[in-house]
């Protein structure tokens, strides 16, 4: 059986649903801090447990519970909240991290834990960056990023817990809006083209991110899961990305579908900083090679799905 920690958050909420689609509602249990409003549908359509991942007693408790074999750890703080609350995100991010990798090498499960592109920093190539590369990144949120990849490949080498991970790009998304981010930028335009004809970008023109549809993400993550770890030369984590824009891009794209759509900028200092410390392009070629990585979505497809499914969700 799988559990999902962090399974109301952007990602969680729709790989539970994924999951329970593909290997049966009872065999993944979805887990959270509390309750959510809204994420009724994953809540009600399975096994759902409130776990908070600082208190390794409640995860070893529901793994034994449910006779849990593979873990998706997904609860952390991202970016932007981090740098408001270092402290906290040190404290989810890595006790979170280490206290599932123990459970994980007592009970035997598989772990997969996505890393970012926030775990590059300023001093790394920042055109097509590397999978092996310079990884010096100045937030707390990449300094958890760093410190889990590396000790999820310290839990393979030293104790065989099979671990797994992909470096996420920005993620856009309909169903869950994500929480504290930098890439959000890229979510909420879509919602504000719809609503008010315009949007004001925290993140100036000529910011140049990796990004991915949530689709993509999904199929990235069920695809590495299932792997042959015969094939697997890197674990934690996988460079992967669809797509690179900045936010005039995502704007005239918008744009091609609602011509009154206007963009304007207010520049968050915070954010900006971030994003500037991150890649431009990620080369995600050893995921293409080792696991048959192949995104579906650019720009423009993206863009068309979005809007479609956004309107019937705004029901504009
Ligand atoms: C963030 N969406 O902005 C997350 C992600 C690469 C970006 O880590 O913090």
């Amino acid at each position: 059986k799988i559990l999902v920690t962090g399974a109301l958050g952007q990602i969680g909420s729709e790989l539970t649903m994924e999951l329970r689609k593909i290997y049966g509602n009872d065999n993944v249990v979805a887990s959270s801090r509390r309750m959510k409003e809204g994420q009724e549908k994953v809540i009600e359509s399975g096994p759902f447990e409130i776990v908070e991942v600082t208190n390794a007693e409640q995860i070893a408790d529901v793994v034994k519970k449910h006779e849990v074999n593979t873990i998706v750890h997904l609860a952390a703080l991202l970016s932007a909240v981090g740098e408001q609350k270092p402290n906290q995100a040190w404290d989810i991010n890595m006790n979170g991290l280490y206290n599932v990798l123990e459970v994980a090498r007592e009970k035997n499960c598989a772990v997969f834990t996505p890393s970012s592109i926030a775990a590059f920093g300023p001093s790394t190539p920042k055109d097509k960056t590397p999978q092996d590369t310079i990884q010096r990144p100045g937030t707390m949120y990449g300094v958890t990023k760093v410190a889990g990849e590396l000790l999820c490949d310290y839990y393979y080498k030293k104790f065989g817990v099979d671990t797994r991970g992909v470096r996420f790009p920005g993620l856009i998304s309909y169903e869950t809006l994500p929480g504290g981010g930098t890439t959000d930028y890229a979510v909420h335009i879509y919602y504000e083209a719809l609503k008010q004809k315009k949007y004001t970008s925290f993140i100036q023109e000529g910011t140049l991110m990796d990004m991915m549809y949530m689709p993509d993400a999904l199929n990235a993550i069920i695809s590495l899961m299932e792997a042959n770890p015969d094939k697997l030369i890197h674990r934690n984590a996988f460079n992967i990305t669809a797509m690179s824009f900045a936010p005039e891009d995502i704007a005239a794209e918008i744009k091609k579908h609602i011509p009154e759509f206007e963009m304007d900028y207010d520049v968050d200092p915070v954010r900006q900083a971030i994003a500037d410390s991150w890649p431009d392009s990620l080369d995600d070629s050893a995921a293409r090679k080792e696991w048959g990585w192949d995104p579906k979505y650019d720009l423009s497809s993206m863009t068309i799905d979005m809007l479609e499914k956004l309107k019937e969700k705004l029901n504009k």
